[in-house]
């Protein structure tokens, strides 16, 4: 008994020597220390950042980076100006072709998060944060806009509602299971305008998003059976040997 438990162990421990891309973050420019393409909506590639109007800023408003010294300023709730649209989004298309394998299986999970903050305001500052994180088919190229339906197979969003303290920053996250035919990931982040819509001039007092990350993981199950079936073998070489 406790030398199957211990291979059970050292099976673990091979499986996370032999792929350690596992629990890798996936997301390009995560800490938005780099520039951010703000221009249209749905990104054509892999590996940027694209949506709304935004900005890269460092600490402002009483608000510090929550890594790094840059992060993201939700600004418009459309690409160039003001609009009555009530969401400010940021997009980012990730290429998983490296997981391939595994999420044939059907035993991938994808997770994500973001941490999000604000500044105090008023009694009309909004609130309210969103991530995303959508299982797409095909490449980028077929994204038809604003039609994604086609081609999201599934997805998981997770909103929180930031409080008014500009020193802590509120992390949102989600988990999704991955279809065997999921081809590519896309992450979406948001402020909305769950207060107060403005259709002109400042949309956004001072919102704020830091920290972006996406991995893929075998799930549990997928793991414990691997560590058995490795466990296995081990005990079989063992009493072999
Ligand atoms: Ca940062
Ligand atoms: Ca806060
Ligand atoms: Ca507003």
């Amino acid at each position: 008994m406790f030398r199957a438990s211990l291979a059970g162990i050292v099976a673990v421990l091979v499986l996370s020597q032999v792929n350690p891309a596992y629990a890798a973050n996936l997301v390009t420019n995560p800490g938005f220390e780099s520039q951010v393409s703000t221009l249209g909506s749905w990104p054509s590639g892999y590996g940027y950042w694209q949506g709304d109007y935004s900005a890269i800023v460092t600490t402002e408003n009483g608000v510090a980076p929550q890594g790094g010294s840059q992060m993201l300023n939700f600004i418009y709730s459309a690409s160039a100006q003001p609009d009555d649209h009530t969401a400010s989004e940021l997009i980012q298309l990730i290429d998983i072709s490296a997981y391939h394998d595994l999420i044939l299986t059907g035993q991938a999970t994808a997770t994500g998060s973001v941490y999000f903050n604000r500044v105090l305001g008023d009694s009309q500052t909004d609130t309210q944060f969103a991530v995303r994180l959508l299982a797409m088919s095909g490449v980028p190229a077929d994204f038809p806009v604003p039609d994604y339906g086609l081609w999201v197979l599934t997805f998981s969003e997770s909103s929180i509602e930031s409080d008014g303290n500009p020193a802590t920053w509120e992390q949102a996250s989600v988990q999704l299971q991955l279809p065997a035919n999921t081809d590519y990931l896309a992450i979406l982040i948001w402020a909305r305008e769950n207060v107060f819509n403005d259709t002109t001039g400042v949309e956004f007092d001072g919102h704020y998003a830091d920290s972006a990350s996406v991995e893929i993981i075998p799930e549990p199950a997928t793991m414990s059976l691997l560590a058995v079936g490795l466990g296995a073998v081990f005990m079989r070489k063992r009493r072999k040997g």
